[in-house]
């Protein structure tokens, strides 16, 4: 049985948790907290700067979320690949991940970041640039999905995976404009979802812990 290290209420565990519930494969789930030193010290040990989620499937190894869920389609379970087999029409999938990644969850992630730090070392303009970066995101988001049911292929896949997590905790922080009524409704698709609603609820009793919590906007 595949293991697997993360935490509950972390963005990248979701994607792959969610792949994970999606295809119906068991696993082991190894909790990344300070009650258990031994797997925290096994994920520092096994990626680069200690980050995860981390997959562990005998004596291998598979790290960074993307890369899970493609060795997920490849080796375990019984439901539709979460990145289609064509390359070229994987393409999109692996695009729409990408945007999810690195244009919606980093700016909240520099967010969070930023909020943790003591006052005296804040750096004032990280809220306007994230707001900034996020307005134009969401405002990309809300285009791309007009028209669309899933964020890629027409399929549930990679990219939704990605965009559960990134588009749960923007909007929680950093409210989705009512005008983006194709993202929103995206969303909200995301958010019925069987695998992504169990994710939610099994993430709810951290939520306190949710630096951006008191923001505004709500988590579901
Ligand atoms: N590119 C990585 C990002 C992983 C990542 O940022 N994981 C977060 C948890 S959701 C983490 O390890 N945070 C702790 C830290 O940054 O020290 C992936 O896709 O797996």
């Amino acid at each position: 049985m595949v293991r697997i290290y993360g935490h509950p209420f972390a963005a990248f565990y979701w994607k792959a948790l969610i792949a994970l519930y999606e295809r119906n494969v068991p696993f082991e789930f190894l909790m990344l907290d300070g009650e258990h030193p031994e797997n925290v010290e096994a994920v520092a040990r096994l990626s680069p700067t200690g980050q995860f989620p981390v997959l562990v499937d005998g004596d291998r190894v598979v790290i960074e979320s993307a890369t899970i869920i493609e060795y997920l389609d490849l080796h375990y379970g019984d439901a539709p690949p979460m990145v289609p087999a064509d390359p070229r029409v994987a393409i999109e999938a692996r695009q729409m991940d990408g945007v999810f990644d690195d244009y919606v969850m980093a700016p909240v992630s520099r967010m969070v970041f930023a909020v943790l730090r003591e006052e005296a070392k804040r750096d004032p303009h990280v809220e306007g640039e994230v707001q900034a970066a996020l307005d134009k995101s969401y405002a990309w988001l809300d285009r791309w999905m007009t028209g669309r049911t899933w964020a890629a292929n027409e399929m549930f896949g990679l990219a939704d995976c990605a965009a559960a997590p990134a588009l749960h905790y923007a909007h929680w922080a950093f409210p989705i404009p009512e005008r983006h009524g194709a993202l929103r409704a995206y969303r909200a698709r995301l958010m019925a979802r069987p695998s992504i609603a169990r994710v939610i609820e099994e993430a709810r009793p951290w939520r306190a812990y949710f630096p951006l919590k008191d923001r505004g906007g709500s988590p579901d």
